[in-house]
């Protein structure tokens, strides 16, 4: 059971960053979202769920301890993500934020920007780069342009379990994937998860390939994305996630896929009413930092904030899954008619999008993908 964490979310200092980022829309909602939590000096409280409200009952992140490192400068770090700030990417952010704070005796302060307030991922990794911005927490499908070798995971059920996919990111990929950020102006610290995607539309109930057809879905800004919608017969449409919610409200897209938990955090039931279990590909997070920014810090503090990303990390995946299913309950709660694929439907998918994998194998190396299905098929 999450309990109240104090956060500091700094409206004021986002201000500040719009000259220096180019500031989209506020992310993935409509007019009507409250703007991010915040107090007059950036600081609030943020209540998260506990078991008394109608909210998830999530597990407490593990208790921080290991060694103090007191010396050394203090400094803020940004740290900007695309999803609300009562996702389950949010509150690892939080939890991440109190092992620092912790941990460096009060000199490290971490500023959490939730709902695309200081950009797009692509925007957001850039800022890495040019240094207006520490940190950020997109899924490896807007990171493709940088680190190449992650077009990997855009490819169709390619973990049939969650355990599958953290023995692949936890494993000799994983580092080697993390590993292909240097040189980039980026660090990858850690891995989370974004998790399974699942189909909704305004349309029609979707439960076979052939429902798709037609369908304007918007998708990640990813090649691949894009090819498995066509392959599938729908008309995709690649998009930032932060203007996801006004294209759907707005009629410009008919559809999009995401996770539950993203679904239900970002309000997409209130602009879609069609929801189908397709779990057509598992996105992982990844935790990432701008390079000069983090190669300038001390050896403590490099290895403090590694421990920390690691133990956020993790934290995240569990509170993901636990998320998951409270998302897809409360979505029907409010509403929102949701189709369960049959194991024939689900083999339906899964033989219509083969095709990705003869399109995609060459440029993905087909050599990788055969040690992923080898990870996961034993
Ligand atoms: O911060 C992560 C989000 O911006 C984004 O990656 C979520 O899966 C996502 C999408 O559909 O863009």
């Amino acid at each position: 059971m999450r309990t109240r964490t104090h956060t500091r979310r700094a409206m004021s200092t986002a201000l500040m960053l719009a000259g220096a980022l180019t500031l989209t829309a506020c992310g993935g909602f409509g007019e009507d979202e409250p703007a991010a939590d915040n107090g007059a000096d950036g600081g609030s409280e943020t209540e998260t769920a506990d078991a008394g409200s109608d909210g998830p009952e999530l597990s407490d992140p593990p208790a921080i301890d290991g060694d103090v490192v007191s010396d050394g400068d203090s400094y803020e770090i940004k740290f900007g993500i695309g999803l609300a700030e009562d996702s389950p990417q949010a509150m690892s952010v939080d939890y991440f934020g109190e092992i620092l704070d912790q941990r460096s005796d009060g000199r490290i302060d971490v500023n959490l920007f939730p709902n695309s307030q200081v950009g797009d991922d692509l925007q957001m990794m850039n800022a890495l780069q040019s240094g207006t911005l520490e940190m950020t927490y997109p899924s490896t499908s807007p990171a493709t342009s940088i680190v190449p070798e992650l077009q990997l995971f855009d490819l169709p059920f390619l973990f049939p379990t969650p355990e599958d996919a953290d023995a692949v990111l936890d494993g000799e990929i994983g580092q080697e994937m993390l590993a292909a950020f240097d040189g980039s102006g980026i660090t990858g610290l850690a891995w989370a998860e974004n998790g399974y995607r699942q189909l909704t539309n305004s349309q029609r109930a979707v439960s076979t390939p052939e429902d798709v057809e037609g369908l304007r879905v918007r998708v990640m800004e990813n090649p691949i994305q894009v090819s498995i919608w066509e392959t599938l017969g729908a008309n995709p449409t690649s998009m930032a996630f932060g203007e996801v919610f006004s294209a759907l409200e707005q009629g410009v897209v008919d559809g999009q896929e995401n996770p539950w938990s993203t679904i239900l955090t970002s309000r997409f039931n209130e602009v879609q009413d069609y929801g189908s279990e397709t779990r057509h590909v598992y996105t992982p997070f990844l935790i990432l930092i701008g390079e000069d920014f983090y190669e300038g810090l001390s050896e403590e503090d490099q290895a403090l904030i590694q421990e920390a990303a690691i133990q956020a990390a993790g934290y995240q995946r569990t509170i993901s899954r636990e998320y998951s299913d409270y998302a897809r309950e409360a979505l029907a709660e409010v509403g929102m008619e949701i189709t369960e694929l049959s194991d024939e439907e689900l083999a339906a998918f899964q033989e219509a999008v083969q095709p990705v994998y003869e399109q995609w194998e060459d440029e993905i190396g087909a050599e990788l993908i055969q040690r992923v299905q080898d990870e996961t098929q034993n």
